[in-house]
């Protein structure tokens, strides 16, 4: 990821906003989310309910989570969240890198539910964990090389909702909110790492634990 700005003086963002909640969340099958310069899918309760609860349990424990240690702007500093890693290959980000992990089952189970509904082939995730509000994600784009001129990025969400900002990387345009409901899926495909940003701000208000997933896919 690069413009990765996990220091806590980042731009909070909105006060509030749930542009994804227009659309109802009983909406079976993906939403188009209408930005410019951008393919950004949104499917609410991709996963039901109870298995959403369920696989927030079985993947927590399927993960090693670390914090781990980025390089941001010359300076080495400590991730704001917990992370995992499993994948067929090695992925830079930050100046951290990740070696080929083993895929575990319920990960791989996920991951084949996210591949028949997109009709995309994932070869790695990057598994978050906030554990709280304090935990969280500066602004970036998935727009490193290895994952080549148009990214498919999969985001599945379990355990507390949280808002989700994209922000286009040039211009002085306001961020766009949303909120990542879990059991959620979100796709982001095309030109939308070229021209956008996206970050996961903190909050004040008492939020439970939150597991993220982005499915990739690293190019050889
Ligand atoms: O937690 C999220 O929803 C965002 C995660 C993300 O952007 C990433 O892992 O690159
Ligand atoms: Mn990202």
């Amino acid at each position: 990821m690069t413009t990765r700005m996990d220091e806590p003086s980042q731009p909070a963002g909105p006060a509030s906003g749930t542009h994804f909640r227009e659309a109802p969340t009983e909406h079976v099958g993906f939403a188009r989310i209408e930005l410019p310069n951008a393919e950004v899918h949104y499917w609410a309760g991709f996963f039901a309910p109870d298995e959403g609860r369920t696989l927030f349990d079985a993947l927590r424990a399927e993960f090693w989570w670390e914090r781990h240690r980025v390089r941001i702007r010359g300076r080495e500093v400590d991730c704001p969240r917990l992370s995992g890693w499993q994948g067929d290959a090695t992925y830079s980000y930050s100046g951290l890198t990740l070696r080929p992990a083993p895929w575990t089952p319920g990960v791989t189970a996920v991951r084949r539910r996210i591949e028949a509904a997109t009709g995309e082939a994932f070869n790695s995730v990057l598994a978050n964990l906030y554990r709280d509000g304090n935990d969280r994600m500066g602004w970036h784009a998935d727009d490193e090389p290895e994952l080549g001129p148009a990214p498919v990025i999969a985001s599945a969400s379990f355990g507390a909702a949280r808002r989700f900002l994209l922000r286009p990387k040039r211009g002085r345009a306001r961020s766009v909110p949303n909120v990542l409901e879990p059991g959620s899926l979100l796709v982001m495909r095309g030109p939308t790492q070229r021209h956008w940003l996206h970050s996961l701000p903190p909050t004040r208000r008492p939020v439970g634990p939150r597991i993220n997933f982005t499915f990739r896919r690293i190019l050889a």
